[in-house]
Parts: structure tokens; C-alpha cells; sequence
């Protein structure tokens, strides 16, 4: 019910609504609803109250509503359920103990995330409010060995997503990091469940650093966020919409035509690695090597010193 009185108070567009009305609406004591509006203002939604005119929500508060995201968003079966939670150890981890029973195209949302992961049990920053850290569960009917090709599909939402929301030109660092100068602004992390040949379900976790304006020491060399080079705050929700809608466009492609070309059309103009010198990092080897393309399976293929071209099917690169 909270989240329903959030959703009422959000459409009144910054007006007021008395606690009677609400009280009627939902059918319950008006002390009810003011506990619900201390509640919610304990969650950092601002709003304001008077006696005599009611409640009112201050828009700017710049938190997320997930009944108001799920009202805008216009997709088939991406975001038909948004699950959020203010504070949660760790999106992934959730959505995959939920996965089995929640339907295809959930999404779970955590304003922060206490033990956001990235690849091979690294630590993900994801700190409250200042981000988007959330996850997609999908159930395809795909071989397993086509789920990292729902990494290419995120990342190509993403870029698509940020140049059109806040105009700034980030491109992708193969396979699953987006980047702004060189900087990683956005990481996604694919997992899967299921048996060698049958897919249980895949999630999808995408993290972005929206509007952070500092990292800690360690992260300050390798990460930025959007709001220190757009010069503002970004407004997250329209950012998440544009995202989910624009993943779910090449999704479906991908489904409907068995093959990932409209993603690999982004993927590859978006390119921060294409036709550059990089290092292939193979264990603690570092090799030396030139991106010769991204095939039409989305794995890298490069051109060793040696003269020896190679795919990558996975795993780390680093820019010369
Ligand atoms: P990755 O293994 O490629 O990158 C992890 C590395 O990135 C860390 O070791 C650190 O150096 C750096 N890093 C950590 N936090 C940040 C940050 N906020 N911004 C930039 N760099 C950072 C990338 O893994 C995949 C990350 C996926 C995160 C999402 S958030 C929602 C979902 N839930 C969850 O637990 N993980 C995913």
C-alpha cells in the first residue's frame, strides 16, 4: 500500500491531497496514512505536510518509484514486474533466489547494494541513490552457450540508452564495461542456471554510476560517473526506462531472428577497443595483441605478435 500512496501522491504532480481522501482511497485510518507518510519520508522521499491542505510530493527528490516506472515504461514482458528495494546486499544474489518463481522480464532495483558483485568475485561500489544497480531475469528458450550474447544486448542498450538521455558519448569496452574517457561508468554481469544443454534462467546485472560525484581512492583511477562529466545530476528513472525499452527492442530482435546483428550494429559503432592495440590478460600473462573485429557471435577475434589470430571468448583486455 505504501508504494500505491507514493504512486498517488507522485500523479498530484507536486500538489496537495488531504489524508481524508487518501484515507477513502485506501480505505483505511488517516493515522494509518500518516504512518505511511513517516515511513516514507524516512526512505528520503521528500514530503511536505500541513495541517489543513494534506500531503504533498516534492518531485525533486530524485528517488525511484517503481509503480510510476512500471506505469511509463512501454514494453511487452521487460519491467512488466519491478521489484525494488531501498537497500539490498546484492541485486544479482536476489534475483536469483527469486528467479524460479517470478515471471520472464522481472526486474529487481536496489537504490544501494551492500555486496554488489562484479566478474570473478570482485567488489561492485554501489553506493545509496547514487546509481542504478539493477538486474533482469530472463527465461529464453536458448542453448546456455548463447547467454553471454545477453551481455553484448545490455551494453548495447546502455550506450544507446545514456547518448540519448544525457548526450554524452560513451562507448563499450568488450565484453561487459561501458566507458566514459577511458573510465569505467557502467559494469553488467551475466549469470545463468540450468543444465549443459537447458537453460533454467539468465540474470541480467547492470550497474551505473549515475550520479556519484566521488570515488574512493582505489576506484578513482579506473571509475566516473555521468553526472561529473555531464556538470548535473542525471534523472535516473528516465534513464531506466530508456534502457529496459531499448533492451527489450533488441531482445526480441535477437529471438525473432536467431542472431544478434541489430546489437552488433551498436556494439561494434560504439567500439572502444575495435582496430586498437590492447592487452589480452590471461591469467597473469599479458599479452600483446590488435582487435581485429567482433563477430557476428559477439566474441572478439585479434591478431597476437606472433602473427596468430585468435577468438576471445571471454575474460579481460585492457587498452595499450
Ligand atoms: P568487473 O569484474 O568487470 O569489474 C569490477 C571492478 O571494477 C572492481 O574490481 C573495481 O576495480 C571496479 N569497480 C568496482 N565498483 C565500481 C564502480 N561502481 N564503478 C566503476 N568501477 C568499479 C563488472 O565487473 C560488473 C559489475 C556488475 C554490477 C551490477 S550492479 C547490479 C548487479 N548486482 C550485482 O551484484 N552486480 C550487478
Amino acid at each position: 500500500m505504501r508504494r500505491k500512496i507514493l504512486k498517488v501522491l507522485y500523479e498530484e504532480n507536486g500538489e496537495y491531497i488531504s489524508g481524508e481522501k487518501l484515507s477513502e482511497k485506501f480505505q483505511v485510518s488517516r493515522t494509518a496514512i500518516w504512518k505511511h507518510m513517516n515511513a516514507l519520508k524516512e526512505e528520503g522521499y521528500k514530503i511536505e505536510s500541513t495541517h489543513k491542505k494534506g500531503y504533498r510530493l516534492i518531485k525533486t527528490s530524485n528517488k525511484l518509484i517503481p509503480e510510476v516506472l512500471e506505469g511509463d515504461l512501454d514494453t511487452k514482458e521487460i519491467g512488466k514486474k519491478i521489484i525494488y528495494f531501498p537497500t539490498l546486499g546484492s541485486t544479482n544474489n536476489y534475483s536469483k533466489k527469486i528467479a524460479r518463481e517470478v515471471p520472464h522480464g522481472t526486474v529487481v532495483i536496489s537504490e544501494e547494494q551492500t555486496n554488489g558483485r562484479g566478474r570473478l568475485g570482485r567488489h561492485w561500489f554501489s553506493p545509496k541513490g547514487e546509481g542504478i544497480w539493477m538486474t533482469i531475469i530472463l527465461k529464453p528458450d536458448i542453448s546456455p552457450t548463447e547467454g553471454m550474447k545477453m551481455t553484448q544486448i545490455a551494453a548495447a542498450a546502455v550506450v544507446g540508452a545514456i547518448n540519448r538521455v544525457t548526450g554524452l558519448k560513451v562507448l563499450i569496452k568488450w565484453p561487459n564495461d561501458v566507458v566514459l574517457d577511458g573510465k569505467k561508468v557502467c559494469g553488467i554481469l551475466t549469470e545463468m542456471a540450468g543444465e549443459l544443454n537447458k537453460m533454467d534462467y539468465l540474470i541480467v546485472g547492470i550497474g551505473i554510476n549515475a550520479n556519484s560525484q566521488s570515488f574512493s581512492q582505489d576506484l578513482q583511477s579506473v571509475a566516473t560517473s555521468l553526472a561529473v562529466h555531464k556538470g548535473k545530476n542525471i534523472d535516473r528513472q528516465s534513464l531506466i526506462i530508456d534502457i529496459l525499452e531499448e533492451f527489450e527492442k533488441l531482445y526480441l530482435a535477437y529471438i525473432k531472428e536467431g542472431n544478434l546483428h541489430k546489437t552488433l550494429k551498436i556494439v561494434r559503432d560504439y567500439s572502444a577497443i575495435l582496430g586498437r592495440n590492447i592487452y589480452v590478460l590471461k591469467g597473469k600473462e599479458r599479452l600483446k595483441a590488435q582487435v581485429l573485429e567482433i563477430n557476428d557471435e559477439g566474441i572478439l577475434v585479434v591478431r597476437y605478435e606472433d602473427g596468430t589470430i585468435a577468438p576471445i571468448l571471454s575474460g579481460e583486455v585492457s587498452i595499450r
